[in-house]
């Protein structure tokens, strides 16, 4: 308990000197919903204290160069040629590259990206693919790219090997994609933990040969956070980055479609992440590595690397919540809205 104090004092203390300097008046209301702070309105009722935990206005996605919205259905499949054995190459460049990212209106955050998104391009391919990766670092910092899957240790980018580069340099990663299922890179530079919360990450999707079962609706939610005071401790939570986003901009679904989410989590300092779908249930396939799913539910939980699958339909017209069932990380930001149309 004592703990869990420090860490809301600290979160708070930040809050409050936020509303008065960084965060500026955009933001304040974000406060309205976290600590009640919002001017009272003329009948005197405070109504933010009251409702959901919100920000005011919107970040600049032209200037930050990415939107959420195009990240759930933006992925690269590298520019791909037949090798002469017949397989499939894609050759992909990711650039490692310091970028101030706006994240929620009016906080602009000093991140470290690949491709100057965050996250990182979601990089997409068919197991057995041979897949090379040119990765330049035009960053200040010594960076790497740390793939999750089956390769030889040279191409593992931890410490040691060749592919940790200093800035200015550049590494060509080739290995096969293996084995089918939903994956992720990352930075392995130390401190890791540093490397990774400035947003050195990106989702890796490897189908099975022929591909999953169709469906409508393909996403990808990489669940995210920002410690934007350096403490170690995370003061805004997302998937994809920015707070919020999906409940400004609910994600437009009708009734009986299939949906597909590729959900990872990449949360640095907090040990436990979670994903709860409202008023719907969905099938749940860890790690994407079986076709068959091994859960039935509406909430999962991940730690910072686990990723899964999840696939449902809604029965229902209406607006549905989804959002981590950890209750401070969804009012911090981590909440979205399924718009399920007729
Ligand atoms: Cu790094």
């Amino acid at each position: 308990m004592g703990k869990r104090m420090e860490i809301d004092r600290g979160r708070r203390a930040f809050l409050r000197a936020g509303a008065l300097t960084a965060l500026g008046t955009a933001a304040a209301g974000f406060l309205g919903g976290r600590a009640g702070a919002a001017p009272p309105r003329h009948d005197g009722h405070n109504h933010a204290a009251h409702g959901m935990a919100v920000t005011v206005g919107e970040v600049d996605h032209a200037r930050n160069g990415f939107n959420p919205t195009d990240i759930l259905t933006d992925y690269d499949y590298g520019r791909v040629s037949t090798l002469e054995d017949g397989r499939t190459l894609r050759e992909y460049t990711l650039t490692a590259m310091d970028k101030e990212i706006e994240v929620v209106p009016g906080l602009v955050y000093p991140a470290w990206t690949y491709n100057g998104r965050v996250p990182a391009p979601t990089l997409r391919a068919t197991e057995g693919d041979r897949l090379r990766i040119t990765f330049r670092n035009a960053g200040t910092h010594p960076h790497s790219l740390h793939f999750h899957g089956v390769h030889p240790a040279e191409m593992d980018g931890v410490p040691g090997t060749p592919g940790l580069i200093g800035p200015g340099e550049e590494f060509v990663y080739e290995f096969d994609a293996e084995p089918f299922g939903l994956h992720l890179y990352h930075c392995h530079a130390f401190p890791l933990a540093r490397h990774i919360a400035k947003g050195l990450y990106g989702a890796f999707i490897v189908d099975p040969p022929g591909g999953r079962p169709p469906v409508d609706h393909e996403f990808v939610m990489v669940m995210n956070g920002f410690d934007v005071d350096f403490d170690d401790e995370n003061d805004f939570y997302a998937v994809n980055t920015i707070p919020f986003h999906y409940q400004n901009h609910p994600i437009p679904i009708r009734v009986g479609e299939t949906v597909r989410i590729y959900l990872v989590n990449i949360l640095e300092f907090d040990l436990i992440n979670s994903f709860h779908l409202h008023a719907n249930f969905f099938h749940y396939y860890p790690t994407g590595t079986s076709l068959t799913p091994s859960e039935y539910t509406d909430t999962i939980m991940q730690t910072q690397a686990q990723r899964g699958i999840l696939e449902f339909s809604y029965k229902h017209p209406g607006t549905y919540m989804f959002h981590a069932h950890n209750t401070e990380f969804a009012e911090l930001g981590w909440a979205g809205h399924f718009l399920v149309l007729p």
